[in-house]
């Protein structure tokens, strides 16, 4: 007699079978704006079918450093994986990138519906598009006409062989969310050409051509603000810089098709981005983007994992019936739904928002400046609960790596860890709420709350809202306890 055989999960497509980033468009956008977006949404869709074909039906791959060539001669050359290769062209096909930095309120909208329906296919190339696109927003944001003059049609391109990736270079070995302690020095040569000397530990984007790098100009006092925020290019030609040596690519728990590698800076060539001191403050408009696209990623894994889950329910019987027929399991699966379209809208109001601040709404810079910690933190730690809980309906089988599961929990738990964790960003949202932020904060969220039609929720966040300023009252003169009840106060203006 023949065996009994499972089906496995089938991806439903991404964009056709999809309903929440349907109605969100549908509501917000004008028709007029659709007919590219849709094009760019269905290809993009497309690919992440044939992506997830690929994951389930071949084996996994990592980057590979060769160090040395045959003769001796350092190459530092990383082969990348084919979803790596596809990177640049799909990329900029479909304006992934370029789409944000269109005039107007929605560009980044459409720009962050792009994201979502790429990043799972895209075995994290999102990361150093993301911080592209971070070093992009920081850049503009400096004023710097050369730099914006040098590199923004780079980064900005929608012609592959045009387009350069820019790295984020903060974390060293002693400290990432602390970089105060940086010890990488800039140091002028005869010529008068800044030189970084030093060490990253952290380096994502490390077969970019551009990176946005701290750095302590040499003879500058100690602590953060005395640090400059320099701009590096590491490519001369088809051959990566002397002066840029790559001493490892790190063994990950999980984003394991991304190169993240520690490196040597051996006197690289660098630009100062603006003045040489208060790098943090200067690089700060890249963490913000970078932070709305780990909010939007993490919300896209939670996607892929319910996405599976529910087919796999129609799939699979125990006790008799399909798991979707067991009340119990249903009802897991609706509450996973709930908890991520939660997620999905507060997520989509940043990116929206983020827009619309860009595009002169000053008004609502205050109400930006505190969601985008929010929705980072908040995201990033219901991406790995939602993903584990997916493991878990598919019962053993979410535990085989060829089912191609195991990698969505890996992958989900780097988001409460890089782009600052959930303290760091909990105590990123307090920064938010001092002074001055949090009557700005009020009146920005009036005006918002006055568009809306939905009276509970508009009392639940105003509740949230005074038990916050009650918080601030009652610990403000104290800062370690204002500090310790950080992450509650996060999680509950975020709920
Ligand atoms: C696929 C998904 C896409 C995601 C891709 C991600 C790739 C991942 C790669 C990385 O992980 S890159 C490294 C990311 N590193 C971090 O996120 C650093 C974490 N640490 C922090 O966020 C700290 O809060 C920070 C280093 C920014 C500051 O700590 P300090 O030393 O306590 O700084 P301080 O003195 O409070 O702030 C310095 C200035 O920056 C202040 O302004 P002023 O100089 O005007 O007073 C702050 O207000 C300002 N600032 C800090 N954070 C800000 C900010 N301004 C605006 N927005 C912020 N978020
Ligand atoms: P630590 O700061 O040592 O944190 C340890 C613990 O202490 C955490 O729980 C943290 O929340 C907590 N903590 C720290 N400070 C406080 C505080 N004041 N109050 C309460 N709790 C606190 N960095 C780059 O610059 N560029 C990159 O391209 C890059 N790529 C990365 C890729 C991957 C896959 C990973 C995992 C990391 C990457 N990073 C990169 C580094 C990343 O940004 C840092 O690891 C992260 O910001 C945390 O810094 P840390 O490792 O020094 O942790």
């Amino acid at each position: 007699p023949m065996a009994f055989l499972q089906e496995g999960p089938q991806l439903a497509h991404p964009w056709h079978d999809e309903r929440l980033l349907h109605a969100l468009l549908d509501r917000t956008l004008p028709a007029s704006r659709r007919a590219v977006l849709d094009a760019d949404l269905a290809a993009l869709g497309d690919y992440a079918q044939m992506a997830w074909q690929r994951v389930t039906e071949t084996t996994r791959r990592k980057p590979v450093l060769t160090r040395w060539d045959a003769w001796g001669r350092r190459v530092d050359r990383i082969e990348l994986t084919a979803a790596w290769q596809e990177g640049p062209h799909l990329t900029t096909r479909h304006a992934v990138l370029a789409a944000g930095h269109a005039p107007g309120e929605y560009a980044r909208l459409e720009e962050f519906a792009r994201v979502y329906l790429y990043h799972v296919a895209s075995e994290f190339y999102t990361c150093p598009l993301a911080m592209t696109d971070g070093a992009a927003t920081a850049i503009k944001a400096s004023g710097n006409a050369a730099l914006i003059e040098r590199a923004l049609p780079h980064f900005l391109s929608r012609d592959p062989a045009q387009f350069w990736l820019s790295g984020q270079w903060m974390t060293e070995n002693i400290g990432g969310s602390d970089v105060s302690h940086t010890e990488t020095v800039a140091r002028r040569d005869g010529d008068g050409q800044w030189r970084l000397h030093g060490r990253k530990w952290f380096s994502s984007a490390v077969v970019g051509e551009a990176a946005l790098a701290l750095a302590r100009p040499e003879g500058a006092s100690e602590g953060n603000a005395a640090l400059a925020l320099f701009y590096v290019e590491t490519m001369d030609g088809d051959r990566r810089k002397p002066e840029l040596i790559i001493d490892r690519l790190k063994d990950k728990l999980g984003t394991q098709e991304l190169p993240t590698a520690e490196i040597h800076l051996d006197g690289l060539p660098a630009w100062p981005v603006g003045e040489l001191a208060h790098g943090v403050r200067q690089v700060a408009p890249m963490l913000n983007v970078t932070r709305t696209w780990n909010a939007v990623c993490a919300v896209a894994s939670m996607a892929r994992a319910i996405s599976l889950a529910r087919d796999y329910a129609t799939r699979r019987q125990a006790f008799g019936r399909p798991l979707i027929e067991q009340p119990l399991h249903a009802q897991t699966l609706a509450d996973m739904q709930a908890e991520f379209e939660g997620a999905f809208a507060l997520a989509f109001e940043v990116a929206h928002l983020l827009g619309r601040v860009e595009n002169g709404a000053a008004h609502e810079a205050a109400l930006l400046r505190l969601l985008t910690p929010l929705v980072k933190l908040w995201t990033g730690k219901l991406a790995v609960k939602l993903c584990s809980e997916a493991l878990e309906s598919f019962g053993g089988a979410g535990y085989i790596e060829d089912t191609g599961l195991p990698q969505l929990l890996r992958d989900a738990q780097v988001y409460p860890i890089w782009e600052g964790t959930t303290n760091v960003l909990s105590l990123d949202s307090l920064r938010a709420l001092a002074g001055e932020g949090f009557a700005a904060l009020r009146m920005a969220v009036d005006d918002w709350l006055a568009d809306g039609d939905d009276a509970a929720a508009a009392a639940a966040i105003t509740g949230a809202l005074d038990a916050a300023a009650a918080y601030l009252d009652r610990h403000g003169a104290d800062r370690a306890s204002l500090e310790a009840g950080a992450r509650g106060l996060a999680f509950t203006l975020a709920r």
